[in-house]
């Protein structure tokens, strides 16, 4: 036993808030496995083992080389029986048999494609597999009734289904700067999410609105929506007012993780970029794109900042370390001391993760 009296070979702190997660590492073949057990149990909606899957995984992408032998994995946080028996067998075999059947079951692939479609959740999706539904054609010509946003996620299916690049995401950002700037000047767009942590595509482009006078911003999203609209450049929007101020249970606890702001979900129009590329020439001239646009007033957003980078393990662990370890609760809007009975100003992600008693994380190391 010899074995067991070696130091562990590396060392890793529990929370995801509390370590680095880079976007490459090294161990991309036992991610992908963990990722994938993750989304099947999301689909069967087993969120608490889905979560230990993500967790799983996001450990394994902040070790610093490859794993070789599974113990070299003995210390480490978040790594259950059940993720170190398909590691061991991906690291021994090379494949892991239940991934490998997870990955090729009609259920896996149907949820996958159906949830695939903008505004189809695993609910919905679920329901559509029990009366037979498989593909996204197969609500084509079927009785199912489809509401907007389902509507204009199955019309736009390959299109946002295709990965949205870094060229994609900044020729958006200016589009939305042009809008903003045209309906309330002065006003500052920042652009979060994957991108903001250094991704090179997307399945998304996330913006965060503030104006430095505080009340500027409000009633903005309308303004900017029928803006991008009169231009042509909207295939779908849905717009949903800030519900912050009125919510009767006050602003330390949210009902869900779901914040409060003034948001859109919006599908663009996005006109192919200069150099258009033979393939897009004979299908349609431009793509479609989702967007997300969320207005934050500019005394909440630093927090506004920091909870819509993500990535959303980074943000629930941001959470339940702020909860377990520090008796304080945060949100996308502020910082309750639950002690001292009092919410914490910041200005910035810095002075967040110093009230927080964390060491600064830069959003390029928050890939978890
Ligand atoms: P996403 O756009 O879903 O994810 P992403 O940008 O990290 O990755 P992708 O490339 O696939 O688009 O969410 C971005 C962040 O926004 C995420 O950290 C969680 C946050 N968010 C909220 O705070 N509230 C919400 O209601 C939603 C939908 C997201
Ligand atoms: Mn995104
Ligand atoms: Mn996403
Ligand atoms: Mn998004």
């Amino acid at each position: 036993d010899k074995l067991r009296l070696d130091p562990p070979e590396f060392t890793v702190k529990n929370y995801a808030c509390q370590r680095r997660t880079p976007l490459k590492h090294n161990n991309t073949h036992l991610t992908h496995a963990l990722e994938l057990l993750a989304e099947s149990a999301a689909f069967g909606e087993n969120e608490g083992r889905s979560v230990a899957f993500t967790r799983a995984a996001s450990v394994l992408k902040t070790l610093p080389r490859s794993v070789q032998r599974i113990e070299e994995l003995r210390g480490l946080p978040c790594l259950g029986e059940h993720s170190l028996r398909v590691i061991k067998e991906i690291l021994e075999y090379g494949a892991s048999q239940e991934v490998e059947s997870t990955r090729q079951s009609e259920q896996y692939q149907a949820m996958k494609a159906l949830t695939g479609i903008f505004g189809v959740g695993v609910k919905t999706a679920d329901r559509w597999y029990r009366e037979g539904v498989r593909r996204p054609s197969d609500l084509m010509d079927s009785e199912q009734k489809l509401n907007q946003a389902q509507q204009a996620g199955l019309q736009h299916y390959k299109d946002l289904n295709t990965c949205v690049s870094k060229a994609e995401a900044d020729a958006i950002g200016v589009i939305v700067d042009q809008a903003v700037q045209a309906v309330l000047p002065g006003a500052q767009i920042t652009l979060t999410g994957g991108f903001r942590r250094g991704k090179e595509s997307g399945h998304d482009v996330d913006f965060l609105i503030t104006h430095p006078e505080e009340g500027k911003e409000e009633g903005l999203m309308p303004k900017v929506v029928n803006w991008l609209d009169t231009q042509g450049l909207l295939l779908y929007q849905k717009t949903t007012r800030n519900s912050y101020l009125e919510s009767k249970d006050g602003p330390a606890r949210p009902p869900s993780n779901m914040d409060r702001f003034e948001r859109c979900f919006s599908i663009f129009k996005l006109e192919s970029q200069s150099c258009s590329p033979p393939e897009r020439e004979k299908s349609h001239q431009w793509k479609a794109v989702r967007v997300d646009l969320v207005v934050s007033p500019f005394s909440q957003f630093a927090f506004a900042v920091l909870g819509w980078t993500g990535s959303k393990l980074f943000e629930r662990d941001l959470r339940r370390y702020a909860g377990q370890v520090k008796n304080m609760s945060l949100n996308s809007h502020s910082l309750f001391d639950s002690h001292q009975r009092c919410f914490l100003r910041a200005t910035s992600e810095e002075e967040i993760f110093s009230l927080l008693g964390l060491e600064y994380i830069p959003a390029c190391d928050r890939n978890a």
